[in-house]
């Protein structure tokens, strides 16, 4: 009895000493744990000062696996008030065109890994690919439609959870591999996920928003979509259908604006692997996307 109860302590002990207080001020913004085109050891990190205050390093740590950097280590160990601190694995030709911070030793597993900042008193206050260590969140290797791309954290404001990244979309880039080839990531600059973030519209499709409702006659499509950074009232609109689950898409109607469509479904044949799109464009061409749950369709009895 007496030694179970030990035994709870240290696992209650072990707990909080793993626990993340997320401060919010300095996070892990981007990995590029593949490396690039030019080598796949040719990893980088890159870290963000979210505050206000320049953050001395010193004292810091960046930790994963049997790894631990000591970021207090660097030439400058100071990230300017919003700024960035870029990490270069072995040597500063990894990213080629721009100055590394801190070059650093070791290797980011493909396996996956999980990353911690450490601050001066030691306790964890950010993490990245919590909960997802077989692989990475996001982010490619070698291969599929883009390369290389890096993990990139969606909004620094939030703490590290699997919906908080998203890779490089490879069209918002900087910088240059060892063979002066651009990246799939944005070392030390905004990254492409937060600027979509701060700039695609968001829609929500309300109705059908039930997987398997059966419809029929005359529907009422209905959604809500906003755009972060603009107005909201005159997106353009276009609704697509598809009768395949979603693998191909027709035009429904486009080039309207509103919040809802009445839809007359009569004259289409029946089916249970329908869905809707939402595409909601605005000004400046960024395009948010909703999907609805498959629906039946069945006029005929
Ligand atoms: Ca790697
Ligand atoms: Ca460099
Ligand atoms: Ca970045
Ligand atoms: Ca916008």
């Amino acid at each position: 009895m007496r030694h179970k109860r030990a035994v709870l302590l240290t696992v209650a002990i072990l707990v909080l000493g793993s626990s993340v207080s997320f401060a919010g001020g300095l996070v892990i913004n981007e990995v590029a744990w593949a490396g690039t085109a030019a080598g796949s050891t040719d990893e980088w990190i890159e870290l963000y000062n979210l505050t206000t205050e320049p953050i001395d390093l010193t004292g810091w740590t960046l930790i994963f696996g049997d790894i631990s950097i000591d970021l207090g280590g660097a030439a400058d160990g100071v990230i300017a008030p919003g700024g960035y601190f870029l990490l270069e694995r072995s040597d500063d030709e990894t990213v080629s065109d721009i100055t590394a911070d801190l070059i650093y030793r070791g290797a980011l597993s493909n396996d996956g890994v999980l990353l911690r900042l450490l601050d001066p008193t030691g306790a964890t206050i950010d993490t990245a690919n919590a909960g997802w260590e077989e692989g990475w969140v996001a982010g490619s290797a070698g291969t599929g439609d883009l390369p290389y791309a890096t993990m990139e954290r969606i909004d620094p404001t939030k703490e590290d959870s699997p919906t908080n990244w998203r890779s490089n979309d490879g069209t918002i880039v900087a910088g240059r591999d060892a063979s002066g080839v651009p990246l799939n990531g944005t070392p030390r600059a905004k990254n492409s996920a937060t600027i979509a973030l701060e700039t695609v519209p968001v829609v929500v499709i309300l109705s059908p928003a039930t997987e398997g409702q059966v419809i029929s006659g005359l529907v009422i499509i209905s959604w809500a979509a906003t755009d972060p950074d603009g107005c909201s009232k005159h997106l353009r609109v276009d609704l697509f259908l598809s009768a395949d689950g979603g693998d191909t898409w027709d035009p429904l109607i486009t080039r309207m604006v509103g919040s809802s469509y009445a839809w007359n479904t009569t004259a289409l044949p029946d089916g249970d692997g329908y869905r809707l799109q939402v595409a909601v464009t605005d000004r400046n061409l960024n395009v948010g996307i909703g999907i609805s749950p498959i629906f039946t369709l069945l006029n005929k009895d």
